[in-house]
């Protein structure tokens, strides 16, 4: 007979009197419900004080893992990539992995070795470093005279390359070649309005439109910004300045009421030429340059201040949205007031962005940085899930997608059209508002204001906090919604999610971004090493069924495409190498990188040169 059985009738009908040995045996499980009470009090208090540790001493609970070795693995994975490079490419600009060879696509003046430079450095890799010296030496900043080199491109690469070699190495070669270069490309700025041409013949200072004539991208228009003030500073060549600092006073006059920019310009008038607005491609970088040149001035020029905390409250009200099922937070493009649904693994450089200018917004808008920091984790966060999606048990890729669209939740006249239950709406205006992120934070705190105790809001936001991955597409295998399809379904070993995670961990110090930032980095081994190097592929999600929809049947991974960009040895090793390092060599707040991860370093304006550009502070 169980005890529980005859517990029964005691509780219920009998005296504990009348059988002692049931009373002892009620008074053994007594105490033994006592000690389940006590070992669980204690346990909970336990967990609460691990809790309550874990933001303040995560290295407590990271302590077995050995961080400097896994940067030692990346290390090791760049080197596998640059060898190949040197081996089958060098001094051409970009390594074909597939056939063994080499690919002239950004001016034929060895890419590859110049936007390698610092990660060179900043790895130990010496004896590489002095071989991309001796190329620095010699290369021949020419072209002949109907080549055009591409402002933006080589700017970034070239220049910022070059700038940062420098900064890290005092190397003077570097900064004699980075000048001549700079000089060499600033007749770029020679247009009616001021704003850079595409492109510019560096022999004979022809600048030339783009493909698009007389149009040019807001990326391209600021995105010089922070290598051409640092140039002027070494140099004290008050030129190169004045032609970057003229785009300011134009983004100034020109800036919409929405706090942003239309993506589209012409390069003579200097107006906007559509109502597209976005964070993505043709924008990013050109937001990125109003934080980070403010930064690189030591906080002094305060203009680009400015409109980096109007830009950043526009983009935060109008391009950010949530995804119906899994609440994904994400930014997108609008075209005429109209969201996309896109979500660019390019837009994926900016909850990184935003978590370094939390900081400092949080002085001059207290609210905004709030925003700023929720935005900066639900982003991050929804970057990595792309990845974290496609792991599959490992049997998928585990990198993302370059581009997704999300689902949103259709119009339904009954449930939100005139007349609804839903508050009545025209279907336009429903358009633009659903699942906008803005709004529904705003709702929240109202809500959540009321419902918490002295006022204070509960828990975290919509769209913040850390979701599980998904296995499979919608039903097929777990019967969860993802809430987008893959629709530019490659990986071109992009550096922006990862280069988030970075700033993340940097930022707020949570292992799990390092943890996240590892998993990436297993993917990329797994997925797209090849017998020469690494290359991209051609599409990251599998079929459950069927798997990857181009697949090598030999290894049944993806697709490999014959290309290994520089901006994979520029950014994407450099940042993860950066991640799992214990020492910060380049810490943030004295090293602002550019757009292509090459760090710059903080500097001050001499009084004469705040003079001379009318930096007041
Ligand atoms: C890089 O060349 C730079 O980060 C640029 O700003 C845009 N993206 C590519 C890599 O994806």
């Amino acid at each position: 007979m169980s005890n529980s059985y005859r517990l029964l009738p005691l509780s219920a009908t009998q005296s504990p009197r009348a059988d002692q040995s049931i009373l002892r045996r009620f008074s053994l499980a007594k105490w033994q419900r006592h000690r389940i009470f006590v070992f669980s009090l204690l346990a909970l208090l336990s967990l609460s004080v691990l809790n309550l540790l874990h933001p303040i001493v995560p290295a407590l609970f990271t302590r077995s893992i050995d961080w400097d070795d896994r940067a030692d693995q990346v290390r090791k994975s760049f080197l596998y990539a640059y060898s190949n490079y040197e081996r089958y490419a060098y001094p051409h600009d970009e390594l074909l992995p597939l056939s063994a060879s080499y690919v002239d696509n950004f001016n034929g003046w060895g890419v590859s070795i110049i936007d390698s430079l610092d990660t060179m450095y900043l790895m130990g890799l010496t004896p590489q470093f002095k071989r991309g010296l001796l190329h620095v030496a010699a290369v021949n900043f020419t072209l002949p005279t109907h080549v055009f080199a591409p402002f933006f491109e080589t700017t970034i690469r070239y220049l910022g390359g070059l700038l940062s070699a420098y900064a890290l190495s005092g190397e003077p070669l570097l900064l004699a070649r980075a000048d001549e270069l700079g000089e060499a490309l600033l007749p770029v700025f020679s247009s009616p309005s001021g704003l850079p041409y595409f492109g510019i013949n560096p022999k004979t200072g022809q600048p030339r439109h783009g493909a698009a004539r007389g149009r040019i991208l807001f990326a391209e228009i600021a995105s010089c910004q922070i290598e051409y003030k640092y140039l002027a500073h070494l140099t004290g060549k008050t030129k190169y300045f004045h032609a970057v600092d003229k785009i300011i006073g134009i983004m100034e006059k020109g800036q919409r009421e929405d706090g942003m920019w239309s993506t589209f310009w012409n390069t003579s008038s200097g107006e906007q030429l559509n109502d597209h607005v976005s964070v993505g491609a043709w924008a990013d970088s050109s937001y990125e340059y109003l934080l980070k040149g403010y930064l690189l001035s030591n906080r002094t020029e305060t203009r680009l201040m400015s409109l980096f905390k109007s830009s950043t409250k526009g983009i935060l009200q109008n391009l950010l949205y949530l995804s119906p099922t899994r609440s994904l937070l994400y930014p997108t493009d609008l075209n005429r007031g109209y969201p996309s649904g896109r979500f660019e693994h390019l837009s994926c450089f900016y909850p990184g962005l935003l978590a370094i200018g939390v900081p400092e917004i949080y002085p001059l808008d207290p609210a905004l940085a709030e925003k700023m920091s929720w935005a900066a984790e639900g982003m991050a966060w929804s970057c990595y899930i792309m990845y974290g999606d496609q792991v599959q048990g490992g049997r998928g890729s585990g990198l993302g997608p370059d581009e997704a669209r999300m689902d949103r939740v259709a119009y339904n006249k009954t449930l939100h059209g005139l007349g609804g239950e839903g508050g009545g709406e025209r279907q336009d205006v429903w358009e633009k508002k659903n699942g906008r992120w803005w709004d529904i934070v705003e709702e929240w705190k109202r809500e959540s204001k009321t419902a918490g105790r002295w006022g204070k809001m509960r828990g975290k936001p919509p769209g913040v906090g850390n979701l599980a991955s998904v296995w499979n597409t919608e039903t097929k295998k777990d019967g969860v919604k993802r809430d987008y399809v893959a629709n530019i379904d490659s990986y071109l070993l992009r550096p922006e999610t990862i280069e988030s995670i970075y700033i993340m961990w940097r930022t707020t110090r949570d292992p799990i971004w390092r943890e996240k930032g590892w998993e990436i980095f297993q993917s990329l081994e797994r997925t797209t090493r090849q017998k020469n190097g690494y290359a991209s592929v051609l599409s990251v999600a599998p079929d459950p069924d069927r798997g990857f929809p181009i697949s090598n049947e030999k290894t049944s991974k993806p697709m490999p495409v014959d290309s290994m960009p520089s901006y994979a040895l520029a950014e994407t090793w450099k940042y993860l190498f950066l991640l799992f390092k214990e020492d910060d060599p380049v810490p943030m707040d004295r090293w602002v990188f550019n757009t292509e991860a090459h760090p710059l370093p903080v500097f001050d304006w001499k009084d004469w040169e705040k003079a001379e550009y009318g930096i007041r502070s």
